[in-house]
C-alpha cells in the first residue's frame, strides 16, 4: 500500500514496464520539456521517464510518474482511483449504520482515520546529507527551465509546508518555486490559496514565516499537496488516510517545520514580510505564458537530501499534460464530497482541455424551477470550484463524461437568453481573459429540460430512439444479417 519512499515507487513502475530510463545526456534547459511533452501527448499518457544524465547535474530527473490513469492510481496505492471515490462516498453516507454488518463495515474506515495522523520520527533519509550556510545552492539541483520565454528555472512538483501563524495548523500546497539564485526563490502561492493566507497573516503581524519545500516521498503526498482539500484539513492527515499508514515526519534543521522523513530533497527557508520580487513569466497549465507578477521570496537556510536523490519534476503547458491525470483523480475522489454539499448532482466532468477551471459539465436530478441555477451558484461557492468559468448543467440521464453528447444536448436545449446566468466573482489567477487578475465573470448554462414554471409553455420533445421490442428483434436477427 504505502511506498517507503519515492524511489520505491519508481522501482515498482520500472518493474511493471511503466518507466523508461534515458541514458543520453539531455538538458534541463528546454530539452527535457521537449522529450516529456512528446511522451505526455501520447494517447493514455506515455511512460514515466527517468533522465539519468541531465546536462550539468548529477541528480537524475523523474518526470511523468503520475502521467497515466494506471500510474496515478498506483501512486495512491490502488488499482484504480475510482475505488477511493467509492470508499469516501461510503464513509460520507448520510444514513447511520443500522445492521451489525453495516456497523462493522463503518468501523473499518473510522479506525483507519484515527490511525492516519502523522507521527514524529527521530531521523529520516531526507536528512542524510545537510547543506548549510555557503554550501546552500539551489542551482545544484536539476531544476527545469521548461519553456523558451520562462523567467528562469522553476521547481514544478514541490510541496510547500507552512503553518497558520494564528492557529499553528499545517498546510501543504503545490505552488511552483522559481529559482532566482543559489539561495533565493519565488513563492508562487496564489492569493486564494492557503499558503498565501498564512503569509498574509504573518505579514499583518510583521513577522517572518518559516517554510519547507519538499520533493518526493510517498507519491501520495504530492497528490495531497495539489488536491483541493478544505483549508482546515491537514494534507498529511489525508495522506495518512489514503496510504493507510501514518506519515513519518522529521523536524527541519534550520526552521521549525516538520517534513516527511522519506522525502528525496527538502529546501528549508524563511519568507520575510513585505518582500516581493518579480516572478515569471512561466509557460503555465493553461497552455499560455502567465505574466510577471510580484510574489514573496523564500530565503533558503538549508537544503537537505538523501544520499542519492532523484529530483521529481513535471511540466505544464498546452493540455493534455501529466497534470491531467492528477486533475482527473481529484475530480473522481472529491465528487462524493461535492455531492455531500450538493446532493442533486449525479456526475461532474471537468474536461482536461478546459484546464479544469474553464468548463464544468454537471448532471443533476432536477426537481424544481431554477434548480440548475441553484446548482451553478452552489458550485461557484464551493472551494476551488469557485474558479469555474463556465458551468453547463444537464439532466440526470445525460452522460457528462461524453462531451459529444453534451454538445448535442446543449445545442438543442438552450434558449440562451432565458437559460444563461452571467455572474461575477473570483477567477483563477492564471486566467488571462478576465478584466483583472483573479477577478472576472462566469457564466452558467441551464441545458436541462425546461418546465412551464421556467417560462417554457411549449411541449418538450423526447429524444429520438427506437422501441425496446424492435431493438430486441433486430438483436436476434443481427448475427444473420452479415453486417
Ligand atoms: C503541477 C501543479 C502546479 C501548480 N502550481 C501552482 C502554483 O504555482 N500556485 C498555486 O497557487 N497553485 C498551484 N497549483 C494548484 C494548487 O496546488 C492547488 O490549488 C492546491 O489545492 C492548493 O492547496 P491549498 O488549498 O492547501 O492552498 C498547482 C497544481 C499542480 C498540479
Ligand atoms: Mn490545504
Amino acid at each position: 500500500m504505502a511506498y517507503a519512499c519515492f524511489q520505491t515507487f519508481l522501482r515498482r513502475l520500472e518493474s511493471a514496464g511503466e518507466l523508461r530510463r534515458i541514458r543520453e545526456e539531455v538538458s534541463p534547459r528546454l530539452e527535457i520539456t521537449e522529450v516529456a511533452d512528446r511522451v505526455m501527448k501520447r494517447p493514455g499518457g506515455g511512460p514515466a521517464l527517468l533522465f539519468e544524465r541531465p546536462t550539468g547535474h548529477v541528480v537524475p530527473v523523474a518526470i511523468n510518474v503520475f502521467g497515466s490513469r494506471r500510474r496515478m492510481s498506483w501512486a495512491l496505492g490502488v488499482e484504480d482511483y475510482e475505488e477511493i471515490g467509492a470508499e469516501i462516498a461510503a464513509l460520507l453516507k448520510p444514513e447511520p449504520p443500522t445492521t451489525l454488518g453495516d456497523k462493522l463495515r463503518y468501523l473499518g474506515p473510522l479506525r483507519r482515520m484515527a490511525s492516519s495522523a502523522p507521527k514524529r520520527a527521530s531521523s529520516g533519509i531526507c536528512q542524510e546529507v545537510v547543506y548549510l550556510g555557503d554550501d546552500v545552492d539551489l542551482t545544484s539541483l536539476p531544476v527545469l527551465h521548461c519553456w523558451p520565454d520562462d523567467g528562469g528555472p522553476f521547481i514544478t512538483l514541490p510541496m510547500v509546508f507552512t503553518y497558520d501563524p494564528a492557529t499553528g495548523k499545517r498546510n501543504v500546497g503545490m505552488y511552483r518555486i522559481q529559482v532566482f539564485d543559489r539561495r533565493t526563490a519565488g513563492m508562487h502561492w496564489q492569493i486564494h490559496k492557503v499558503g498565501a493566507e498564512h503569509h498574509r497573516k504573518s505579514e499583518e503581524a510583521g513577522r517572518t514565516i518559516e517554510a519547507a519545500v519538499v520533493l518526493g516521498g510517498d507519491p501520495v503526498y504530492t497528490f495531497c499537496a495539489a488536491a483541493p482539500l478544505p483549508p482546515s484539513i491537514d494534507e498529511m492527515l489525508f495522506a495518512g488516510f489514503l496510504r493507510r499508514k501514518a506519515v513519518p515526519l522529521v523536524r527541519c534543521k534550520t526552521v521549525d517545520v516538520e517534513v516527511p522523513a522519506d522525502a528525496e530533497i527538502v529546501i528549508e527557508g524563511r519568507v520575510d514580510p513585505n518582500g516581493r520580487r518579480d516572478e515569471g513569466p512561466f509557460g503555465d497549465h493553461t497552455g499560455f505564458y502567465t505574466p510577471i507578477e510580484p510574489y514573496p521570496v523564500l530565503h533558503v537556510t538549508a537544503i537537505t537530501m538523501r544520499r542519492e536523490p532523484v529530483y521529481p519534476a513535471t511540466i505544464v503547458g498546452r493540455p493534455p499534460m501529466e497534470d491531467a491525470w492528477i486533475g482527473k483523480a481529484v475530480e473522481r475522489i472529491f465528487l462524493p464530497m461535492v455531492r455531500l454539499m450538493v446532493p442533486e448532482i449525479v456526475d461532474l466532468n471537468l474536461p482536461v482541455e478546459a484546464c479544469f477551471h474553464n468548463i464544468a459539465l454537471v448532471s443533476i436530478r432536477k426537481r424544481y424551477p431554477g434548480h440548475a441555477f441553484k446548482v451553478m451558484n452552489a458550485l461557484w461557492g464551493l472551494g476551488q470550484l469557485m474558479f469555474t468559468k463556465m458551468i453547463f448543467v444537464f439532466d440526470a440521464d445525460v452522460d457528462v463524461q461524453n462531451v459529444a453528447e453534451c454538445v448535442w444536448r446543449m445545442g438543442n436545449n438552450l434558449d440562451p437568453e432565458r437559460d444563461m446566468l452571467v455572474t461575477r466573482g473570483p477567477v483563477d489567477v492564471l486566467d488571462h481573459a478576465s478584466r483583472e487578475t483573479g477577478f472576472g465573470s462566469k457564466v452558467g448554462f441551464d441545458c436541462t429540460r425546461k418546465l412551464p414554471a421556467e417560462g417554457h409553455h411549449r411541449p418538450w420533445p423526447e429524444p429520438v430512439a427506437m422501441t425496446a421490442d424492435v431493438r430486441a428483434r433486430i438483436d436476434a436477427l443481427w448475427p444473420g444479417l452479415g453486417l
